[in-house]
């Protein structure tokens, strides 16, 4: 009925050819269908219920006249506010539409029209249309330059599938300044190698000429972040690994100078408006950065975090907080600085938190933590949207616990959250080590048919069943027995190849049922982890082993390919995977999964395979998106998530550093360039899912 009525309203506002796909793959549609759910469903009811009164089905206006004649007063409100809602959903539902339209119109929506109807999630865009397509948001331009614009995506597109890109000709590294060319070094289209063959005449001060040449042909400037963009002057080209790293250190004191600018205490920067906001209001981008400082060796930097932490960080606040994001940064922050420097300040700051985080383990009525919990008060609850936490959320925090048990010798918290893995793996409803992704803390039970994904929601419960084995030397089997089983699960259920060129995917089963080719960002920790596994399964499991470590490269090369086939060369947010031998294009992204939050995962793979495999591959891979990152996402007060990562003109910056870059993208990056393997062994270091390092141990013994 909803669908029905939701094609009746598209079929009224289109001004184009009716396509029935549309529905079906859009978001907007799928929340306006919600938004209008309840309305439908309180008209059905009353019609239900004159049903019952009257057994016969009357004629619709004889229903609505007796319904509203028989109603209470206060039924006729309702019914008046349902009409209300309806005719307001209506009109936001026009609107979005016309703004879907608009942007298709500007060629920034491909949807491919399929002959078999049956087919149609396997829409697609066409990146040839998109530069058609964008040639006309270039009015002003002649066609001289239009076709250098439209000779260079094509080049893009080309040359990225083919290699990482090769540095040309390079400057040594000139700090973390960013300096532009000096007059024997000269960068030339570094990211994307597609710079034209080497300037012969390259002068101080010739940067119009040669920087950034591919996007200032023509005196075209592409204005990636609305003018604002102040990475032109990219990065030391044929940098060596040294420069790289020096490079990303640069990137961090960029970012951290925005934010100590801007932002000052607040937990994250929004680098071009110059504002901030708080989700927990704790400091969170100077307590996720501050390992990463420390790593890094940025003294002053590490001093200024520090000093936060002495004397302005409290945790006596009344705020409501969430268990696994506040356990994950703020909890493990503590607890990595506290090993990695012995600085009693943050044992006792992991242990103020730790203490205030512990009413949502046992407040809760079952062994499943409430999702949020008050830091001053210690009131525990259920999110305030809904009635189920996420499963990741209530498997996320236990390395965090368990480690503050360690360091303090009381078992409590390693109680408390060993209470909820025990819960987790004998609950019923998992399909061959796959969970649901809800879970509801009242009644401990997972919520029936929900989602199996390796994406939100559930991703970093698979990461922690192999780290919690890791973290206990090996100790604890039933964590990787629980890993294994989830493994052959994702490889039954999750895992499929896509058209043409056989990517290894790992998509969803939506209800629990359906299988669809989507693969998030988020998923992308997921080659990271199985390479760990494997290389600790060598002895114990050699051919499982050997296994892991192939889906593991599989699904980093398809992580890979999520940022190489994208115009930026920033992965987007949400991948869809063609199946239909019809569509030569292996990547599907859809208008509203174009976004880029500067996440790590992509970035965190290639680490784990770096370290584990002397594979300097993937270290290009790492340095194509240092690249792109600075290309389109520094602004001048840090780095931004953009909105588009499809359109190389217009990135729609989101205006939002997230903590986690510094924490997670930037530090991962970092390790990924040092050639020291000493620097936080993979033997000796477990990384918790914010990248916060804590120590690995011989025995679960407290
Ligand atoms: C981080 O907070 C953690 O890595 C978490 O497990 C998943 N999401 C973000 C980064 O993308």
């Amino acid at each position: 009925m909803n669908i029905l009525f939701n094609c009746i309203l598209k079929f009224c506002t289109s001004k184009k050819p009716f396509q029935f796909q549309f529905f079906f793959q859009n978001k907007n549609i799928m929340d306006s269908m919600l938004l209008l759910s309840p309305a439908i469903i309180i008209l059905f009811v009353y019609f239900l219920t004159y049903c019952v009164h009257n057994i016969a089905v009357p004629r619709m206006d004889w229903m609505i006249y007796i319904t509203w004649k028989r109603a209470t007063r206060c039924q006729k409100n309702l019914i008046v506010l349902v009409l209300c809602l309806t005719v307001i959903s209506i009109f936001v539902y026009s609107s979005q539409i016309s703004k879907l339209e608009k942007e298709e119109a500007e060629g920034l929506d491909f949807v491919r029209k399929k002959k078999d109807k049956k087919k149609w999630t396997n829409t697609k865009e066409i990146p040839d249309q998109q530069i058609a397509g964008n040639e006309n948001r270039l009015p002003q331009l002649g066609d001289e330059q239009k076709q250098a614009i439209k000779d260079l995506e094509n080049k893009i597109r080309l040359d990225i599938r083919k290699k990482p890109p090769v540095l040309k000709h390079g400057p040594p590294f000139r700090g973390d300044q960013h300096k532009g060319p000096s007059d024997e070094n000269v960068m030339v289209a570094v990211d994307l190698d597609i710079a034209p063959d080497p300037p012969q005449n390259n002068k101080v001060g010739s940067k119009e000429k040669n920087v950034d040449h591919n996007i200032r042909a023509n005196d075209l400037l592409v204005d990636a972040v609305h003018g604002r963009v102040v990475s032109e002057e990219a990065a030391p080209v044929q940098a060596s690994m040294s420069e790289r790293q020096e490079f990303v250190r640069g990137m961090m004191r960029h970012a951290w100078s925005g934010y100590k600018k801007y932002a000052w205490g607040h937990d994250h920067l929004h680098p071009i408006t110059h504002k901030f906001d708080n989700w927990f209001g704790l400091g969170l981008t100077i307590l996720d950065a501050l390992d990463t400082l420390y790593i890094m060796d940025l003294k002053e930097e590490y001093q200024e975090a520090r000093e936060f932490v002495a004397n302005k960080l409290t945790f006596d606040k009344d705020i409501d907080v969430n268990l696994f994001e506040c356990t994950i940064r703020v909890l493990g922050s503590m607890l990595s600085m506290y090993h990695l420097t012995n600085d009693k300040l943050y044992l006792d700051k992991a242990v103020d938190i730790g203490d205030r985080l512990l009413p949502a383990l046992t407040k809760s009525p079952s062994p499943v933590p409430y999702s949020d919990v008050n830091l001053r008060t210690g009131n525990a609850h259920a999110p305030k949207w809904g009635p189920d936490s996420s499963v990741s959320e209530v498997t996320t925090i236990q390395l965090e616990f368990r480690d503050l048990s360690f360091i303090t010798g009381d078992s409590k918290y390693k109680d408390a959250v060993d209470r909820v893995s025990k819960h987790v793996h004998d609950l019923a409803g998992k399909k061959d080590g796959l969970i649901p992704m809800w879970i509801n803390a009242r009644t401990g039970n997972f919520r029936p048919s929900a989602t199996l994904t390796v994406g939100a929601r559930a991703d970093s419960y698979y990461e922690y069943l192999i780290k919690l084995w890791v973290q206990t030397g090996g100790t604890e089997s039933v964590y990787l027995d629980d890993y294994l089983e989830a493994v052959r699960g994702i490889e039954k259920h999750l895992i499929g190849l896509s058209i043409p060129n056989h990517f290894t995917y790992v998509g969803e089963l939506l209800n629990g049922v359906n299988p669809s080719a989507k693969m998030d960002h988020l998923v992308c920790f997921l080659g990271g982890s199985l390479a760990l596994g494997s290389r600790l399964l060598e002895k114990k499991l050699p051919e499982v082993s050997k296994h892991h470590m192939d889906l593991g490269t599989a699904i980093t090369k398809t992580c890979h390919e999520m940022y190489a086939s994208t115009p930026t060369g920033l992965s987007p947010e949400i991948t869809y995977f063609n199946l239909n031998e019809a569509v030569k294009e292996d990547v599907i992204v859809k208008p509203l999964d174009r976004h880029n939050l500067l996440r790590p995962e992509t970035i965190e793979s290639y680490f784990y395979f770096w370290r584990l495999t002397n594979s300097s591959m993937y270290r290009d891979w790492g340095w194509n998106a240092a690249q792109a990152f600075e290309k389109y996402c520094k602004v001048e007060g840090g780095y931004t998530s953009i909105k588009n990562v499809m359109d190389l003109r217009n990135t729609k910056p989101m205006d939002k550093m997230e903590s986690f870059f510094l924490g997670e993208t930037l530090k991962y990056l970092y390790l990924l360039f040092s050639d020291d393997h000493k620097l936080l062994p993979l033997d000796k270091w477990v990384f918790n899912t914010e990248a916060h390092p804590l120590p690995i141990r011989s025995s679960s013994r407290i």
